[in-house]
This record gives structure tokens, sequence and C-alpha cells, in this order.
């Protein structure tokens, strides 16, 4: 039986992969490096600084700029992508996630958010869910981002649970990866990435019983 659940965020609450892309699309051009939306399915789930570290090397840039420089770049396409965010809303959960939440409140079962974005907390706040979630493990304490399982390990421990015991949700193949390692359940949340590691997959919350998974 399980007795918590650990969510990413980025493509398992709401579909903020479309800002990330809009906002690298744009920094990258003033970089003189076109990516598309193809390249961009390979950030899912990676840190800014690793996500600008890919785009950096995919334009054959890797060499040029200094840690300060590139942590200006970060901070200018972080600024664009929050006022992206601007217009964020309760509208923009993704199908079916507020009431699986309602459903894990009712009964009782915790949950924690496992997200590689420093922006997860206002996030929450826009979509106003924060109330559902017992802990946010904070990216920043991170010593390695996902597909390394200790975010999802912190988030267990948050909810005062063994990883066995709880089931994670994921969307990036980095993050399923990472939930299989800390040794969790794993259901992905499948848009365009083949999430081939997950112990289910489906295309919505509303594919899912809480009460039936919690039984694995
Ligand atoms: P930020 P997740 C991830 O969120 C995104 O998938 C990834 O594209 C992004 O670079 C990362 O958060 C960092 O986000 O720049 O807001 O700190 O999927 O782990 O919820
Ligand atoms: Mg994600």
């Amino acid at each position: 039986m399980k007795k918590g659940l650990v969510f990413d965020l980025d493509g398992v609450i709401t579909d903020t992969a479309k800002f990330h892309y809009l906002a690298w699309k744009a920094l990258a051009a003033e970089l003189d490096i076109t990516i598309d939306e193809k390249f961009n399915e390979t950030l899912k789930g990676i840190s800014r600084m690793d996500s600008l570290d890919r785009i950096l090397a995919f334009g054959g840039k890797e060499d040029i700029y200094t840690q300060e420089e590139k942590e200006a770049l970060a901070a200018k396409k972080n600024t664009h992508y929050v006022e992206l965010l601007s217009e964020l809303s309760p509208s923009d959960l993704l199908p079916g996630v507020h009431d699986f939440l309602e459903a894990a409140r009712v009964k009782g079962i915790p949950c924690a958010l496992a997200s590689a974005s420093k922006n997860a907390p206002m996030i929450l706040d826009k979509l106003d869910v924060a109330n559902y979630f017992a802990h946010v493990v904070d990216p920043a304490t991170l010593k390695k981002g996902k597909p390394d399982p200790e975010i999802f390990l912190k988030a267990a421990a948050s909810i005062n649970l063994a990883p066995e015991e709880t089931i994670g949700f994921e969307d990036a193949a980095a993050g399923i990866q990472g939930i299989k390692e800390a040794g969790m359940y794993a259901v992905g949340l499948e848009t365009t990435e083949k999430l081939t590691g997950a112990d289910i997959v489906v295309k919505s919350f509303n594919e899912l019983d809480l009460d039936e998974l919690l039984t694995h």
C-alpha cells in the first residue's frame, strides 16, 4: 500500500513547457542559436543553468561565456519566462489534476512537490493549489538535478515516508529515471516524449483512480 504522492510540476500539474520554450528560443536567437521544439524536449526537467549549457553546446558556443555572463543570460531568460507566466491561473491546471489533489486531501494522503523549477512556489500560488502540498523541495538545495534521484528522495523524506511507500508523477524521461532509481512507483504523464521506464503511462489524471493506484 502506498501512503504518499510526489509530483513534478511542469508537464504534470500545468504545462509551462511552452513558456520555457518561448523564453529560451528568444534568448538563443539573441546568441545566434536556433532551437526548435524537438530540441526543447531535451530540456524538460533539466535545471535552468543546465538548460543554458545544453543550448550553448547545441550552438557550438559552450566555451565563449564566463560563468558571470552565463548567470546573466539565465537571469534574462527567467525574467522573460516569468513575464510570460503573468496570466497563469487555475484554468491552466492540466485535466483531472485538481480533482486528484482533492481526492488525496480527503483521504489524508500527503503530497510533496519535486520540481526542478525555482519558480515552483509562485506557480503553485497562481494555480491556487499550494495548500495541497505539505512540502515543496527547494531545487537550490540539491547537489544533482534530475535524472539523479536526490530530489525524489528529499520529497519522500519531507512527508516522512520511505521512497518505496510513495508514488511519483513525471512527464520527462529524466524524471522517470530519477523516480525509479529512488525506488518509487512511477506514473508517466505522456505527451510527446516516450516514457518507457514508467510503471504505468497515462495521458492525463482523468485516467487514474487514486484508491486503485495506492494498492501498488
Ligand atoms: P526554472 P519540472 C523544470 O520543471 C522544467 O521542466 C525545465 O524545463 C526547467 O528548465 C526547470 O524546471 C527549471 O525551471 O527556470 O523555473 O527554475 O518539470 O522539474 O517541474
Ligand atoms: Mg516536468
